[in-house]
Formats: structure tokens, C-alpha cells, sequence
């Protein structure tokens, strides 16, 4: 007998709803888009439809794995648990633990609602995560602006008439940090209905190819190209506020610096087209500027995300239909009692502040290199692979050679993961419960799906026991960490006036929590205490609805929330926080600077997924691999042919050249996450490639949130068997 089941895909942003067919045995047999999702309406792509392989992939781990030496040995639960702790109790100083949280966190329950206990649990502040490898300049530019570092605001995709992308390809990627399932065909409607689509990229990408406009842009510069179109609006009198801010003056005399013919230069966009961006931007009926990670992972990252928003604040679109708006997800975030800061403490070694109480994964090796009092001996990393994907990756490999204890919970061994005394792996996806707590925060519309796991767990422990398990042992507290949590959450609510259950018993309220699971309790239990829950008054949201809904629910459009979401101790938006604004400067510095000759920047292929799918047949091959694009013109220069050899201050590479006209001169582009020589995952080992992460520069960082930077890394480029004095 075969059995239909329908879940939500874990394995990008764009949260897509499946249909899965699975056998007698739990096998999955096909997978389809789920047409009956109110979100996704039967979207899918080639990552989702191999959910099934991935999931059964022979190569993944099944049991706790413990190294000994060279040599791995399969062991039970409670032996690979005892040696992290026997690991932990060597540890004199917390001070010296780290831990590094990888991206697939932000798609997980685990990650979601048992990796800040761990934290706490370790007690220290040596805490990484792929965030300041990717976003960590929107949360700060965020936090800083509206008060909040979770205030994101999206493009209103499907109504807006003018949008101006720059940095993203979610022809490739699905989309990031604007959740929205089929963003391809969202963008072909919003040309289809008149619209105007903007695409900003050294790289003609396939998103580019089917906007209305592709402008190339130099590497690193976009903060200069926003300030120029910022100038503009000020200079041609185009600035229409809808809102209260503070800091106006201070953003118009900042912008005073970058006129549009002073940016063109360094920027490589002309003029004329800033010009006319400014004022296509102001004269659009509504329109959103949305910039992604080829702008985060830059030199100014926070600057360009600033000045993102910025404009969506000065051409009147912010939080109105149409512009870039507010999500209202089921889990709401609650409200911060102290102003965001950054910089509340530093690390280490180089003195960087922390942002979102974590350091940079780009100074993660210095403290474990550097001997001194606090000096990082014990990591535990939760689905990360930062040696193919933190800046200078290579470094860090030898780094986690010569920790004293390493831990890793990872469904796979690979090139991070080798390092570990003990891996934890987590149990097949269909055997776990799936809420996108972060991401539906992101969607531009409003929705929630839970998929309950589909098959049980024959005696493995969930990554959410594995994780609560670690917490405990660091913490050395025994109980039941979900009740605690819900217990805390509870007496706030009943504390707070206005949240619905004010003044009500705890001990009763915990009585009507549903769930299977801690971790389904604590959804329950956030979702009826979230803005649509049946105890917050204004819907009836609860598990139970959900359940009883499994292709997930829709929950309106976005709809215009500035006043609820505004967190700033003025209760304005902040334009110019002085943070960033101090930033400026250094823009400032580098606005007459020749650019390098070869600057390097990464791509994403719609079949790869960072680090980690190289091992799923099908997806693997063919266009993604792990090529060097570069522009003809550059090819004949140089004299190169078939291969070429890529040298940047950190490293060198010899890599197969895949000459193409969509890149700009004078950049090249290596996609991240290769690199899988010698690896034990089999299928990965046969498409091994070369990790970009050899070649990136772990002391260039984006000064104001700590983030890597990967794009514009400058580089020198020649033939194989040329041999150049260094
Ligand atoms: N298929 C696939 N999907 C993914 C992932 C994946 O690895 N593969 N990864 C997921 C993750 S973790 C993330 S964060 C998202 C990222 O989602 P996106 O931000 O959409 O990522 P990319 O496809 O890398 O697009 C970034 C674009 O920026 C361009 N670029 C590079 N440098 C610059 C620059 O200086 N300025 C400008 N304006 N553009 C520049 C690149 O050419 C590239 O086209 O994708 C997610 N989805
Ligand atoms: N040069 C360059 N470098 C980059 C980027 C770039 O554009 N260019 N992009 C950056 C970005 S945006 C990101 S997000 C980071 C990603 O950085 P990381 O998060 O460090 O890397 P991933 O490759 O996503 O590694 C995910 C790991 O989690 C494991 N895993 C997958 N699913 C699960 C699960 O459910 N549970 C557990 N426990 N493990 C799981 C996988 O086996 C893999 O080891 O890379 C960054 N690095
Ligand atoms: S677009 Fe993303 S969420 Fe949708 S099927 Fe593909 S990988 Fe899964
Ligand atoms: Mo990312």
C-alpha cells in the first residue's frame, strides 16, 4: 500500500509544499509540487523533487559516529553523548567553548527553538553562525533603523509596479530573506501586469535575462550606486515621506559626496542610468528596492542594506502595498526591552563587536589559533560546514585540527565534520516535524504550514532531543527544557497587559497545549499567543488548526504594521543611525580608488544548495559544476586556454575556465560550497571542484556588522604552467 503525504520542503527559502508518494516501507517514490498549497500552488524545483534521494541517501550517517584517531566507530546514543561530555568536563573556562550554527538552522525546529538554550547552556560568547557570512548587514542595518533586527522589510511581490533588484538571483536561488514560493513566475506576472523589472549584477544572470533592464555594476560598489540615486531624489527634489523619521538632514548632507557622475566611475553604471533610476524609482506608482547577498557579502554591505531601505523610505514606499512591507507571521517576534545595540562586546583576538550577540565566523580561526586566557579549545557545530564556506575555509581546517574536542551534529562525515571527536546525526527528514519559524517571517504573504513528522523514530532521538540533550549536559540542569520554556513564555503572556490571556492560570493554560512533542507544544503555544492565535482574540490559530490544514493556510496579504513593528527608543524610524552613517567615511575613502584589475565574486545554480547536495546524484553535473566564468575579452588578454590558475592574497587555485559574455570584464566568478576531494561522500568525491574559500580574505570584513565578504575579492589570473615569483 502506498501512501500520499504532503510537507513542506526544508531545503530553501521558498518553503514550496510537497506531495509525497511513499511505499510500504517508507520509501519515497515520487514527489511533486502541492497544488492544493495556497502559497506555492503546485511549485517545484529540482532540489525538492529529489527530496527523496537525499533522504535515503546511502552516504548519510545513521548512528553517532566517534573518532579515534583516524578511525571512525559507530556507537550507541548514550556512548557518543558520555564522551561529549567527558569532552566538556576537560574544558577549565566556558570561555573557551565555541559554537558554530550553519544555515540549515534557519530551516529546522531544532535550530529555531533549541539552538539559543544551547547557547546559553554553553555559556559563552564565542558563538559564529552563517549569518555574518550572509545577512549579518540587513540585521544590523534593521535593527539599527526600525528597532528590531527581524524588522525586514520584503518587496510586495505580487503587487508592486516597479522593482529594483540588485545583488540576487532567485531565478537561481529561490529567493532570500523574501520568502515566496515560484519567484520566477511571480516576477513574469509582475512584468505581465505592466510592471517594471530592474536587475542589478556584474553577471547577466537568468533573473537579469528576463528583467526589462539589466545594469552591470563593479563588484563591492553598490553602496556608492544607492548613494548616487539617493542624491538624486534630493537633488531633483523626488523625496516623498510618508512617515516620521528622524535623521533626514543627516542623509541628505551624507549623500552630498556621491553625485552620480563622481559614483559612475568607480561603479561602472553610467550617469545617465543612475539619473534615471532615481527618477523611475520616484515616479513608479509603487515600487521596492531589494538587494541580496551579492550586496551583504561585500566590503559596505551595511551600507547598501541601509540605504536599501533608505529608499524605500524616501520615495514613499515603505510598509505600503506595492512597496517593500512588514510580514505578520504566526509566531510574531516579541518586543525587545532594551534599544538593538551592536558592539555590546568584543571578540577576543582582533576586538570585533558582536552583533546579534555573535561574533564573525571570519575570526573564528584567530581564536582558536591564539594562545592566551579564553583561547577556543571545544566547539560544537550544529549544520554547518564552515571550512567550504566561512571566508579563507582553508585556515579553519587546520585550525579544527588542533582543537582539544569537536563535536558535530551532521547528517553527513564531510570536509567540516572530519574534525569532530564525536558526530550526532539527525534523523531522515520524514521522520522529523517541519515549522519554518524564521522564514515565514520573510513571506510576502502571509501563511503558515506545519508538517508533523511522517514516519516514527525507531529509537533515534530527533535533532531537537539531540540538540535539548547537549543543553543539558552543558548545563548540567536536568528537566524538561520545553516545559520550562513554555512555563517562562506563559507567565510573561499572563503578565502582559493586552496579550490575551492577562491575569489567566499558568498551570491551565499549559493544560490546552497540544502536541506530540515538546517542540509541537511550544509551536501551539506560540501560535495561539501569536497575532492570529485563538488566545491573542484575533483568529483561532492553534496545532490543531494546522493539522486539520495540511497544505498549509493563507493568512492574507501584507498589509501595512509600521507603528506595531517600530522598535526605536525614539519611536521613529532612525535614517541615519550614527553607526552607519560613521561608516560613510570610509565609503568616502575609497570613492577615487582604482578598482582592482580582476576582481572575483561567487554565483548559486538552481541544483546545488551551499555545501551540502553535491551527493544527490541528478543534481550533480552538467551546468553545476564548479567552473571560473570569465569574460572572453579576458581570456584573450591574458592568453589563457581551457584552465587558468587564480591567486588572491589567501591562496591559489587551478580551475577549468567557462568563457561567457554574461560576465562583466574584469570579474570572475567561482560558485562556493566545492571542494569535496577525498570526501566520503561518494557521489560529492566524483564532482569534487575547488573551494572558492581558498581564495577569500578572512580580514576584510564589513566593518559595521562583522560580515565576510566574498565578492570583490581581487585576484591576479594566469596560465597553468607559468610559474610567477611571489
Ligand atoms: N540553488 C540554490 N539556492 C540557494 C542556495 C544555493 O546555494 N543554491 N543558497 C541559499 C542561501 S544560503 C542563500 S543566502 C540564498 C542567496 O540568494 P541570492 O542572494 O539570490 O543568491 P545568488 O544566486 O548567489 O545571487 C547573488 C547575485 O549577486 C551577484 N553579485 C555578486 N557580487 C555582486 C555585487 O557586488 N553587486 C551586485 N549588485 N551583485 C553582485 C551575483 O552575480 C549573483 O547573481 O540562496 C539560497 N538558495
Ligand atoms: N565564497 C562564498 N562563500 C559563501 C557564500 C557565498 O556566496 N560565497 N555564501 C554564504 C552563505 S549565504 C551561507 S548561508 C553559508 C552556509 O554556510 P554553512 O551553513 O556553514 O554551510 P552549508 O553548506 O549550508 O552546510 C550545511 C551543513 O549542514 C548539514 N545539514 C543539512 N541539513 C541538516 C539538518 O537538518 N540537520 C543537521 N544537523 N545538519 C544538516 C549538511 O550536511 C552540511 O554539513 O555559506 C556562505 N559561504
Ligand atoms: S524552490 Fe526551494 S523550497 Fe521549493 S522545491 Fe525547490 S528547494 Fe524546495
Ligand atoms: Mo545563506
Amino acid at each position: 500500500m502506498t501512501s500520499t503525504v504532503h510537507r513542506t520542503c526544508p531545503l530553501c527559502e521558498a518553503v514550496c509544499g510537497l506531495t509525497l508518494t511513499l511505499d510500504e516501507g517508507g520509501h519515497v517514490t515520487s514527489v511533486r509540487g502541492d497544488k492544493d498549497d495556497p502559497f506555492s500552488k503546485g511549485f517545484i524545483c529540482p532540489k525538492g523533487a529529489s527530496l527523496g534521494q537525499l533522504d535515503e541517501d546511502p552516504d548519510r550517517l545513521r548512528r553517532p559516529l566517534i573518532r579515534e584517531g583516524d578511525l571512525w566507530r559507530e556507537v550507541g546514543w548514550e556512548e557518543a553523548f558520555a564522551a561529549v561530555k567527558a569532552g566538556l568536563d576537560r574544558v577549565a573556562d566556558r570561555r573557551s567553548t565555541a559554537i558554530y550554527l550553519g544555515n540549515p538552522n534557519a530551516h529546522s525546529m531544532a535550530g529555531a527553538l533549541y539552538g539559543a538554550p544551547l547557547i546559553r547552556a554553553l555559556g559563552t560568547r564565542n558563538v559564529y553562525s552563517a549569518s555574518t557570512a550572509d545577512q549579518m548587514p540587513k540585521h544590523v542595518a534593521s535593527g539599527l533603523m526600525f528597532g528590531h533586527p527581524l524588522a525586514i522589510p520584503v518587496p510586495d511581490l505580487d503587487r508592486t509596479d516597479y522593482l529594483l533588484m540588485l545583488g540576487a538571483n532567485p531565478l537561481e536561488s529561490n529567493g532570500s530573506l523574501c520568502t515566496a514560493p515560484d519567484f520566477p513566475g511571480r516576477l513574469k506576472a509582475l512584468r505581465a501586469r505592466g510592471g517594471r523589472l530592474v536587475v542589478v549584477d556584474p553577471r547577466r544572470t537568468r533573473t537579469a535575462a528576463l528583467a526589462d533592464e539589466h545594469v552591470f555594476v563593479r563588484p563591492g560598489t553598490d553602496a556608492y550606486l544607492l548613494f548616487g540615486i539617493v542624491h538624486t531624489l534630493f537633488a531633483e527634489d523626488l523625496v516623498t515621506l510618508a512617515h516620521q523619521v528622524n535623521g533626514l538632514a543627516e542623509v541628505r548632507e551624507a549623500a552630498k559626496h556621491f553625485p552620480p557622475e563622481a559614483v559612475a566611475r568607480r561603479t561602472g553604471v553610467p550617469a545617465e542610468v543612475i539619473v534615471r533610476l532615481a527618477r523611475e524609482l520616484a515616479a513608479a506608482r509603487t515600487a521596492a528596492v531589494y538587494a541580496r547577498i551579492g550586496t551583504c557579502t561585500a566590503e559596505f554591505g551595511t551600507l547598501a542594506q541601509w540605504l536599501v531601505d533608505v529608499l524605500n523610505v524616501l520615495t514613499g514606499n515603505l510598509d505600503r502595498p506595492g512597496g517593500a512591507m512588514f510580514p505578520k507571521p504566526a509566531t510574531e517576534f516579541g518586543a525587545r526591552r532594551k534599544p538593538y545595540a551592536v558592539g555590546r562586546w568584543k571578540s577576543r583576538v582582533r576586538g570585533l563587536p558582536e552583533s546579534n550577540g555573535e561574533l564573525p565566523v571570519a575570526t573564528l580561526a584567530d581564536e582558536i589559533e591564539t594562545p592566551g586566557e579564553g583561547q577556543v579549545t571545544f566547539l560544537i557545530t550544529v549544520a554547518g560546514n564552515p571550512v567550504l564556506s566561512a571566508p579563507h575555509g582553508a585556515r579553519l581546517d587546520a585550525a579544527f585540527g588542533r582543537l582539544d574536542f569537536m563535536v558535530s551534529v551532521d547528517l553527513y562525515l564531510n570536509e567540516t565534520t572530519k574534525h569532530a571527536n564525536v558526530i550526532l546525526p539527525p534523523p531522515r527528514m520524514l521522520q522529523s516535524g517541519h515549522y519554518d519559524f524564521t522564514l515565514l517571517g520573510f513571506a510576502v504573504r502571509n501563511y503558515a504550514r506545519y508538517s508533523p513528522p511522517l514516519l516514527p523514530l525507531d529509537g533515534q532521538p530527533s535533532e531537537a532531543q539531540i540538540l535539548a540533550r547537549l543543553a543539558v549536559i552543558a548545563s548540567g540542569l536536568e528537566g524538561d527544557l520545553d516545559e520550562f520554556v513554555i512555563g517562562e513564555m506563559l507567565r510573561k503572556a499572563t503578565e502582559t497587559p493586552g496579550s490575551g490571556v492577562e491575569g489567566r492560570d499558568v498551570a491551565e493554560l499549559r493544560a490546552e497545549l497540544e502536541g506530540e512533542t515538546g517542540g509541537e507544544r511550544r509551536l501551539d503555544l506560540m501560535l495561539k499567543l501569536g497575532p492570529y492565535g485563538e488566545w491573542a482574540g484575533k483568529g483561532d490559530l492553534s496545532l490543531r488548526k494546522l493539522l486539520d490544514n495540511p497544505h498549509g493556510l493563507d493568512l492574507g496579504p501584507l498589509e501595512p504594521r509600521l507603528g506595531e513593528v517600530l522598535k526605536t527608543a525614539s519611536g521613529l524610524i532612525e535614517l541615519a543611525p550614527p553607526q552607519i552613517v560613521e561608516d560613510v567615511e570610509r565609503l568616502r575613502g575609497k570613492l577615487e580608488e582604482d578598482p582592482p584589475e580582476i576582481v572575483l565574486i561567487g554565483r548559486r545554480h538552481l541544483r546545488s544548495n551551499n555545501s551540502w547536495l553535491h551527493n544527490v546524484g541528478p543534481l550533480v553535473g552538467g551546468s553545476n559544476t564548479c567552473t571560473l566564468q570569465i569574460n572572453p575579452a579576458d581570456v584573450a588578454r591574458l592568453g589563457l586556454d581551457g584552465e587558468a590558475v587564480v591567486r588572491s592574497a589567501k591562496g591559489q587555485l587551478t580551475v577549468p575556465l567557462e568563457p561567457t559574455d554574461t560576465i562583466m570584464p574584469g570579474v570572475v566568478s567561482l560558485p562556493h560550497g566545492w571542494g569535496h576531494a577525498g570526501s566520503s561522500q561518494s557521489v560529492a568525491a566524483e564532482h569534487a571542484g575547488v573551494s572558492v574559500n581558498t581564495l577569500t580574505d578572512e580580514s576584510t570584513i564589513d566593518v559595521p556588522s562583522g560580515n565576510a565578504v566574498f565578492n570583490g575579492v581581487p585576484v591576479t589570473i594566469s596560465p597553468t604552467g607559468v610559474i610567477i615569483a611571489q
